[in-house]
């Protein structure tokens, strides 16, 4: 390779992950943060039998927690929400709303916690202060106002607690809407909607023991190093037994290479470190469902080659024949599907798939993890439903070491989802509700975040409330996204910390500031302990343990009680009773939805319980009490046009969604900066350009796809180890380039990991 010339903030990062660097950014990340009274407890407290669940990521805890699993990127979390800073009153005095929205994204959220209950003022154009009484009759009565209950959207973000969620949809369910967009439609729905059809359950089929048993992993489209560092050390242990781990990613991921376990001083003294993946492909943006096919292809090779022999075969008739449906038209599209078309779509070559096949058919158990990479795509959910079928092929779902394992995002979006935060509830939910709480529901499909924004932008929806999150930055096509906020009548927001959605003001706004995961709840019984589940489907309490940041905040139950309250004179609900006792709250979860059963009593156990996943047992929820192989037509999401690039939107290592904690992205060498886009060598020198020059990305057609016309200028490309025909740039900014149409029509999940793209010399 040649020398590359050198750019401000762009170098090739030479060290494994985590490591030194990891403890140095942590002390750089607790700067100014963190008061220093809280420092230890906060961290010592995370993830331990009686402390807080990290509000980081939803990868398990370890069975045993009594070593402290040091996670640089939990440690961040943790000091950025118990910062020492506030955004007080009199910080909303000093600035206009049109003044904050020049800040930067990172601005805003640095200046600390809010501490108030805030009105939007339009006259002075600034957030004054309010008290919880007239916010909430005001809120309330705006909401009664409204001529159809379905002219009201509420999102939930994944950090709230099973308990405020449960509380939240009991509200609008009441209030008579099932309009819940929430982060999981832009993220895992994918697999919420994929996985159902294909094994009957929408979430992971393993546990964290499974990865003691497995003897080949794959990571697909995740990005664990600096997403779910805590995996990185169950990838190591998995590592140093031999397993084969392989990952699949259009970028090489320093996180899936190289780890150094920064509680283990002899590897860090050494400056040793142990390697993770012993493949790594660099497929395609958007090449995967090719490559599974491959794979797929490989495995009936290896079958009839090994029947023909007079073997068994290499797939699992006996699963196959006892527990699914739909064999014969996979084994027909996957011979109609060519290896040309294959190595075209994939951009691996047929022998490099062949390998990948032979690893897989040679394994007896195996995990395939996936994220981002494989749910945000048109064909996102087709992506998930053909990872399910290679798994199946081998009777790899539901037995030991082996299954499925979408890797989620927020601590707690897979609780959410479970205790009722959904636009297609299900009778079981309603007739649960009706049983417990006496009143009928609404059973008409509500809204899913794309369809919340369209009903915003047309006026058919006139009020917004946000449990948390960031929606109009973390949502597509940001233009139209805050031009349609701004036309509302009423915007709630529930947060911790000041964000653009909130300078977004409606007729009538208010923010809200709750309490913060890692703070004392104290409720008329005592403090209070909320739980969450991860990934794993595992359930847990979680109590925050320090002096909340200030003495206005509500905890998210409490804020949403009140709500309920100020909004349904006639409610059937005891809402001042539940939110005295958490424990009301959890014995109403439980009698909604019988897997609870026993809940408080099973969450007093350290590290809690786990939730019934069928398909784990190999039961089969799906219509026909089978699981399906499902069919996938074709390879590509989109029709390749001449000389465009697919563009995927990835996080950096400094950032925690729509929270930048800095500017750095540590691994892949970028400090101090953001506005880079990652382009492999071979494309930039084919379009004249080279490392360190200033480009204009813009969407390709085709025309009438509503495509056309987004630009992003003067990027710095990066010349980097990424598939050909592939660029990759940082969300959220990109999202300006993601059109709001551009979705998986099956799940709704945007498109952000697909867009195509032309990149050209900056005329900025
Ligand atoms: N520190 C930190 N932790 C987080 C978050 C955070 O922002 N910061 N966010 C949380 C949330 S909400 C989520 S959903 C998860 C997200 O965790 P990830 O799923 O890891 O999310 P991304 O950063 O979007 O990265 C996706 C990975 O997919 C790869 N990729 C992109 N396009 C493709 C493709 O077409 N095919 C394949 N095979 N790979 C592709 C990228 O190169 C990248 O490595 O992390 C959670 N944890
Ligand atoms: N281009 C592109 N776009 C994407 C993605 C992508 O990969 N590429 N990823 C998508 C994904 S996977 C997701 S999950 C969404 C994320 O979408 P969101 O979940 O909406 O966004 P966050 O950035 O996680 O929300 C941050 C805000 O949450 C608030 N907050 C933090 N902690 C708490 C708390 O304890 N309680 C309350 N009430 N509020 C709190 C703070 O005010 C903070 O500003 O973005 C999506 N958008
Ligand atoms: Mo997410």
């Amino acid at each position: 390779m040649t020398t590359k010339k050198q750019i401000a903030g762009i170098e090739d990062y030479k060290g494994a992950a985590a490591g030194w660097g990891a403890l140095k950014a942590v002390a750089d990340a607790l700067r100014g943060q963190m008061a220093v009274a809280n420092e230890t407890h906060g961290l010592l407290t995370m993830n331990q039998p009686h402390g807080f669940d990290c509000p980081g990521c939803a990868w398990p805890d370890p069975k045993h927690t009594s070593s402290f699993e040091f996670c640089e990127n939990g440690a961040k979390a943790v000091s950025w929400e118990a910062t020492a800073k506030r955004t007080t009153p009199e910080f909303f005095a000093a600035h206009t709303v049109s003044e904050l929205w020049n800040w930067r994204d990172f601005d805003l959220e640095n200046e600390g916690r809010l501490t108030h209950p805030m009105v939007y003022d339009r006259a002075t154009d600034r957030y004054l202060p309010i008290s919880w009484q007239e916010a909430m009759a005001q809120i309330g009565a705006a909401l009664r106002a409204l001529p159809d209950p379905d002219m009201a959207e509420f999102y939930t973000s994944g950090r709230a607690s099973n308990e405020a969620a449960f509380l939240y949809q009991l509200f609008v369910r009441e209030y008579g809407t099932n309009n819940f967009p929430d982060c999981s439609n832009m993220c895992h729905e994918a697999t919420s909607v994929g996985l159902p059809e294909s094994i009957g359950v929408g979430k992971g089929t393993v546990t964290l023991e499974d990865f003691d048993h497995s003897d080949c992993i794959f990571c697909i489209g995740h990005n664990p190093g600096t997403n779910h560092p805590r995996m990185l050390t169950t990838l190591r242990e998995a590592s140093k037994r031999g397993v084969p781990i392989i990952a699949i990613n259009p970028l090489r991921e320093r996180g899936l290479e190289r780890f150094t376990a920064p509680q283990n001083p002899v590897e860090m003294l050494t400056l040793g470190s142990t390697p993770i993946a012993s493949s790594y492909y660099l497929v395609k943006v958007g090449g995967d469902i090719a490559v599974l096919k491959g794979m797929m292809k490989t495995l009936i090779a290896l079958d009839a080659e090994d029947l023909a022999r007079g073997g068994p075969g290499v797939l699992d008739r006996e699963f196959i024949a006892a527990h699914t449906t739909g064999i014969e038209a996979l084994l027909s599209d996957i011979e109609a599907t060519s290896w040309d078309a294959i190595e075209t779509a994939s951009g691996l070559s047929r022998s490099d798939i062949e390998n990948i096949g032979n690893i897989y058919a040679k394994a007896k158990r195996v995990i395939i993890n996936y994220g981002m990479g494989i749910t945000q795509h048109r064909h996102g959910t087709g992506n998930v439903q053909q990872i399910a079928n290679l798994l199946m092929l081998r009777g790899n779902v539901g037995r030991q070491g082996a299954g499925i394992s979408p890797l989620r995002g927020h601590s707690n979006v897979q609780g959410d989802r479970t205790v009722g935060i959904t636009e297609i509830p299900n009778d079981a939910l309603l007739d649960g509700i009706v049983r417990t709480f006496g009143f009928e529901p609404p059973r008409r499909k509500g809204h899913n975040a794309v369809e919340a924004i369209e009903a915003i932008r047309d006026r058919r929806s006139k009020a917004l409330v946000c449990l948390g999150g960031n929606l109009a930055v973390a949502m597509s096509d940001p233009e139209a996204t805050f031009e349609a906020m701004r036309g509302l009548d009423l915007a709630v927001h529930i947060a911790t910390k000041l964000n653009r959605s909130h300078l977004l003001t409606a007729r009538q706004s208010f923010i809200l500031p709750c309490l913060g995961r890692t703070e004392i709840d104290m409720q008329a019984s005592g403090p209070q302990s909320v739980t969450v589940e991860d990934s794993m489907s595992m359930v847990h309490a979680s109590r925050g343990g320090l002096k909340p940041a200030s003495e206005h905040l509500k905890s998210e139950p409490v804020i949403i009680a009140e709500m309920a309250m100020a909004t349904l004179p006639h409610t059937k609900v005891r809402w001042a009773e539940m939110i005295a006792d958490y424990n009301k709250i959890r014995d109403g979860i439980e009698s909604v939805f019988p897997a609870f059963a026993d809940f408080n009593n099973r969450i007093k156990h350290p590290g809690g319980f786990r939730l019934y996943v069928a398909a784990s047992e190999r039961e089969w929820l799906t219509p026909n009490k089978k699981a399906n192989f499902l069919l996938y037509p074709g390879l590509e999401e989109d029709p390749p046009s001449e000389g465009a690039l697919t563009l995927t939107t990835i996080r950096s290592h400094d950032q925690y969604n729509t929270t930048m904690y800095g500017l750095n992205d540590r691994y892949r060498g970028i400090t101090g900066r953001r506005d880079v886009i990652f382009v492999n060598e071979r494309d930039l020198s084919k379009r004249g350009l080279s490392h360190g020059d200033l480009v204009d990305v813009a969407v390709a057609g085709p025309a009438d796809s509503g495509l056309s016309g987004r630009i992003m200028r003067g990027l710095t490309a990066v010349a980097y180890k990424i598939a050909e025909g592939s660029i990759a740039a940082y969300y959220p900014e990109a999202n300006v380039l993601v059109a709001l149409d551009h979705y998986d029509v099956k799940s709704g999940t945007p498109s952000y990991k697909s867009i195509p793209v032309r990149i050209r010399a900056s005329v900025a």
